[in-house]
């Protein structure tokens, strides 16, 4: 179940971890290469803006300089060859004339008797624009027509001119919108109306209407707007070039991440079957860490501690190992080498410390075998311990199955075993559940003795927990105290026993059995006198 649940996350972080860089990479690669389309439209829009505004000032510079002559006779032959000479000296104008009653008169070229039809619009500045004029003599030639409205004096340029930029691919629709009729002038390629409503009012507009990229800008001396418009299609050109870079790495990255998660998922998978070579190998052995008296300092037991570390030196802590051992039913088979190993290390400890106790750690499986009963007779006679040698200390996740935990613990006490509930206040026991048992120690859990002499709501909660050992009338062992101001508290409290790096840390049983022959022997010497 664990492995497969196991398998399953590790397979979807894999895809995950795979499929996420090269996502980004994708997105990234669209995203620049979006954005290098709207830059070349925008260019593109920037050029043909330039090119009208100057074409714009040419037609206004002529316009006015016509009008400020104020010839009688707009087409005498002395302004007729004036604007000879303005047209040659202006890059972008084919033609300078005088229209009357929409009828060309004369131009630079001379008389005409030519009708032009009427204007397509009238700019702000008071100029009849006819968008797409032919003359009879021209008749491959459209022209662009400004008139000045006032002087009669016109302006043509060729139609295409304002378009005259260099566009490598036929596809890009380029073209000049006029502010007044909003249409446009001229253009070369598809226009679409719809793309008039997203212009706003400011003077460039990127947007995309998924078959193009847009990009519109307005002059900002003059009446008009010159457009860009770039097929969608060229993005995923760009997509397909940049993403022959990008990929490569996503993929390269992703499969780092898949290696390190499958490295990952293989330790974990791994770890039972190393669990069962540890139990071959006897690579599990014991710490003790020693239980004092409150009151006295005396040591009065000490709680026997898992340790593993592998061949390769490396400690692998109980925390990790034990929940998966749990989870793939090992435990029993831990349990009994936890119980074994006590039984080589304490040999003769109960006949040269009568009063000294050994706590056991049991799993909630435990207590749900009577294998555990027969693994701590045999321990019991080798140990020759007498009643309250030994004790078993069951969380309260043990007590889940009442019935068959209570029936084992109460043979486990019919031996002189006694019981103590560890990691208390973790679970979810209740008073009422807690005395359905027959215990006699309360482990108080390291978490809430962290929250004595702080001032802290929860450094209630450890009152309360003092109280209810009180009054089921159990002994209480503090766990994880490091500073002699808690041990202070809990002796004033009332608590008899104790456990924690202010007393000592778990040490092999050589060390422990030492400390404790020296400390008796130190008693020996000096007698404590009861006053
Ligand atoms: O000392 P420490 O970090 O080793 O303990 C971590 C956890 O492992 C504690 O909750 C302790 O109860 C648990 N543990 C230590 N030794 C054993 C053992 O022999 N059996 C079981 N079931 N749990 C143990
Ligand atoms: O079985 P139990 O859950 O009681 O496990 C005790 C755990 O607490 C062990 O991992 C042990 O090493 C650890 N421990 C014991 N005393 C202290 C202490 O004073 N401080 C800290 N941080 N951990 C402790
Ligand atoms: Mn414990």
């Amino acid at each position: 179940m664990r492995n497969k649940t196991f398998v399953a996350i590790a397979i979807f972080i894999v895809l995950v971890a795979v499929s996420t860089p090269i996502a980004i990479s994708l997105y990234l690669a669209w995203k620049q290469s979006f954005d290098d389309q709207m830059d070349i439209a925008a260019l593109l829009a920037e050029d043909i803006l330039r090119r009208n505004d100057e074409s714009s000032d040419q037609t206004l510079g002529i316009l006015t300089t016509l009008a400020a002559e104020g010839a009688v006779d707009p087409c005498s032959v002395e302004n007729i060859r004036l604007m000879g000479a303005l047209d040659l000296a202006s890059e972008h104008v084919q033609a300078v004339g005088y229209v009357k009653d929409d009828w060309l008169l004369c131009s630079s070229y001379g008389h005409h008797n030519t009708p032009l039809g009427p204007a397509n619009y009238i700019t702000p500045y008071g100029t009849a624009v006819r968008t797409l004029v032919e003359f009879p003599v021209l008749p491959e030639k459209r022209f662009l027509i400004s008139t000045d409205l006032k002087s009669g004096y016109t302006v043509a340029i060729h139609h295409n001119r304002p378009l005259d930029v260099f566009v490598d691919e036929p596809s890009i629709s380029v073209g000049v919108l006029s502010s007044v009729t909003n249409s446009p002038i001229v253009s070369r390629g598809e226009f679409k109306p719809a793309w008039i409503d997203s212009v706003g009012k400011q003077t460039e507009s990127r947007f995309s209407d998924g078959e193009y990229l847009v990009v519109v800008k307005h002059s900002s001396k003059y009446a008009f707007a010159a457009y860009v418009a770039v097929p969608a299609t060229k993005v995923s050109d760009g997509l397909r070039r940049l993403s022959r870079f990008l990929v490569p790495f996503g993929l390269v990255a992703g499969a780092l991440l898949a290696w390190m998660v499958l490295c990952l998922a293989k330790r974990q998978l791994a770890l039972p079957a190393v669990i069962k070579v540890a139990l071959k190998r006897n690579e599990f052995f014991l710490h003790y860490q020693p239980i004092v008296d409150l009151q006295t300092g005396q040591w009065v037991g000490a709680e026997a501690l898992i340790r593993w570390q592998r061949p390769n030196g490396e400690m692998i802590r109980p925390d990790l190992f034990i929940a998966v051992a749990e989870e793939v039913g090992l435990i029993p088979r831990i349990t009994e080498r936890v119980i074994s190993l006590i039984g080589d290390d304490i040999h003769d400890l109960f006949a040269r410390h009568p009063k000294f106790h050994i706590a056991i750690n049991l799993s909630a499986v435990d207590l749900q075998s009577r294998q555990t009963i027969e693994y701590l007779d045999v321990l019991h006679k080798k140990t020759k311990a007498g009643p309250g040698n030994l004790i078993v200390e069951a969380t309260e996740r043990g007590f889940m199955n009442v019935g068959v935990a209570r029936e084992i613990l109460d043979e486990v006490r019919a031996r002189g075993i006694e019981v103590a509930i560890d990691d208390f206040g973790t679970g979810y026991s209740s008073l009422s559940y807690l005395e359905s048992f027959n215990l006699d120690y309360l482990k108080i859990d390291k978490s809430f003795v962290d929250t004595l002499g702080k001032d802290a709501a929860t450094s209630q909660v450890v009152l309360h927990i003092i109280d209810m050992a009180k009054s089921l009338n159990l002994k209480m062992i503090a766990e994880g105290v490091e500073t002699e101001a808690q041990a202070q508290l809990l002796r004033q409290r009332g608590v008899q026993f104790a456990q924690g790096w202010h007393f000592g840390k778990p040490v092999p049983f050589s060390t422990l059995l030492e400390q404790l022959d020296k400390s008796t022997a130190s008693l020996a010497v000096t007698p404590r006198v009861d006053l």
